[in-house]
């Protein structure tokens, strides 16, 4: 295959709340994933009201990288990975998120984990926002529903642009912060903003104006971040599910169109600066009343990022004449994965194996939007086996990522797509964010660890971990 440009960012991808452990250390406060038990294969993560001792929360120790940071990063230097895209975990800066100061434990544990990063030559590409608000701010705030929260944020972006503007250039706002437009799921509006949706609330107004607050947070960030260092490149993150027409029945194909926005709404704001005008059309027609104040559309158009990051899993499919296209479950976490696509297969948990479809999202969003983008989640979430001689085989796995790869490298060759870097979703084992599950597997290392908590936690490198090598060696050439 083509080589990519020299500065292509292989790396890997990863999120605080699903690795780090540590969960009450150092001073960290109860983040709002802290009291999601675990969940299963089709059984739903519960949001309990306290932290109970007796119950399992996959979160709490994770795979313990807050005592094993170093160990890890040096497999990942091994690996020859040239970023680790990851997240600060706001209650570990800010424990319940309203305090005049951060917690400087908090602030040092990143600090030690950025220097050791940069030591192996790993730079650090981080998420503000990964689904882990102090738990205080939604229990006393009402989470994004209040705007009292979008200054916390505002404050907690400053204190780690500050701290670390020497040591990270890559930055994004909220990890998948179009998530919650799936309001039959309340996994994603709790994780994302901190919110339950009330008894008689109409669900998707609710999330419209937790997301316009998130959007000000968001380029309120994005601002500030540019004044403390010009140098920082200030992006966005979604997760990006392409719904395909079933069929070329123009019916179909207007269904896909109009579902898409559910995808788009977020970026278009994030990206352009104003709100699209079918938005303003469906509260028009829907009757959602969503408080603006003076000078939002200001902050909004100041606050454009200067690239997109995106999640890319699986594609789905939308048909017109059928009762209810969003059939997605929560082995899907929720996700509308629509009606069977007759033309591709399904991982275990659902989710469809769709390589072309990398290459179609790409070219949908580079042609959207003229900004470079960035890929940050790309993953085959799967059952691996520790072999008696201690060896993992996970030839599907490789399979998938090369597919994926394949159809990156042909976006940017032959199609002229912008792309900063690919970095796969869950370079070591962790904790899966819709099941709480550590049987669904992505990583390149194996974590001996079970779903109840159970395992020595040793690590052992994959079969996939010296093709990625490869595959970074020789900058995508080699698959
Ligand atoms: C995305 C999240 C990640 C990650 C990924 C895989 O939505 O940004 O945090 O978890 O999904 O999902 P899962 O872990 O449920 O397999």
């Amino acid at each position: 295959m083509s080589k990519m440009p020299e500065d292509f960012l292989w790396g890997g991808a990863l999120a605080a709340h699903q690795f780090e452990g540590g969960w009450n250390q150092a001073g960290k406060g109860p983040s709002v994933v802290d009291v999601m038990t675990a969940g299963a294969h089709g059984v739903p993560r519960e949001i309990t009201e306290t932290i109970e001792d007796d119950k399992f929360y996959p979160n709490h120790e994770a795979i313990d990288f807050y005592h094993n940071y170093k160990e890890d990063i040096a497999l990942f230097g091994e690996m020859g990975l040239k970023c680790l895209r990851t997240s600060i975990g706001w209650s570990r800066i800010f424990p319940k998120g309203d305090e005049a100061e951060p917690n400087e434990e908090g602030l040092q544990f990143y600090d030690n984990v950025f220097d050791e990063l940069l030591k192996h030559g790993i730079e650090p590409v981080i998420t503000l926002s990964h689904f882990e608000m102090p738990l205080h701010l939604a229990r006393e705030y009402g989470g994004f529903r209040s705007r009292k929260v979008v200054d916390f944020f505002a404050k907690f972006s400053e204190v780690c642009f500050n701290r670390y503007k020497n040591k990270v250039k890559y930055w994004m706002t909220f990890n998948e912060i179009n998530n919650k437009m799936d309001v039959n799921n309340p996994l994603f509006l709790w994780t994302n903003s901190g919110v339950v949706v009330e008894k008689g609330e109409n669900a998707k107004e609710v999330m419209y104006q937790t997301g316009h607050h998130e959007l000000l947070a968001s380029a309120l960030a994005v601002s500030k971040g540019r004044e403390i260092n010009p140098e920082f490149e200030m992006g966005a993150m979604v997760s990006h599910v392409p719904i395909y027409p079933y069929s070329s029945n123009p019916e179909d194909v207007m269904l896909a169109e109009e579902s898409m926005r559910q995808r788009y709404f977020f970026p278009d704001v994030q990206v352009r600066g104003y709100y699209p005008t079918y938005a303003l059309k469906e509260f028009e027609r829907e009757g959602y009343t969503i408080k603006f104040e003076d000078g939002d559309e200001e902050i909004l158009k100041n606050g454009k990022v200067d690239y997109l990051g995106f999640s890319y899993y699986m594609s789905t499919t939308v048909k017109s004449d059928v009762e209810n296209n969003n059939t997605g479950d929560i082995v899907n976490g929720g996700l509308p994965n629509g009606v069977e696509n007759p033309y591709i297969k399904s991982s275990d948990w659902g989710w469809a194996i769709d390589p072309t479809g990398l290459r179609y999202t790409l070219n949908r969003l580079y042609d959207r939007y003229q900004i470079p983008l960035f890929i940050v989640e790309n993953g085959f979430g799967a059952v691996d086996t520790l072999e008696e001689d201690g060896s993992i085989h996970d030839p599907q796995r490789i399979e998938y990522l090369t597919s994926h790869i394949e159809a990156l490298e042909k976006a940017v060759t032959y199609d002229g797509v912008d792309l900063m870097g690919y970095t796969p979703w869950g370079i070591i084992d962790i904790v899966s964010f819709t099941t709480g599950e550590m049987k669904k597997r992505y990583g390149m290392i194996y974590v001996d660890r079970d779903n109840e908590g159970n395992g020595s936690m040793k690590r052992s490198k994959k079969a996939s971990f010296d093709w990625y090598k490869h595959v970074i060696q020789t900058n995508g050439e080699e698959l």
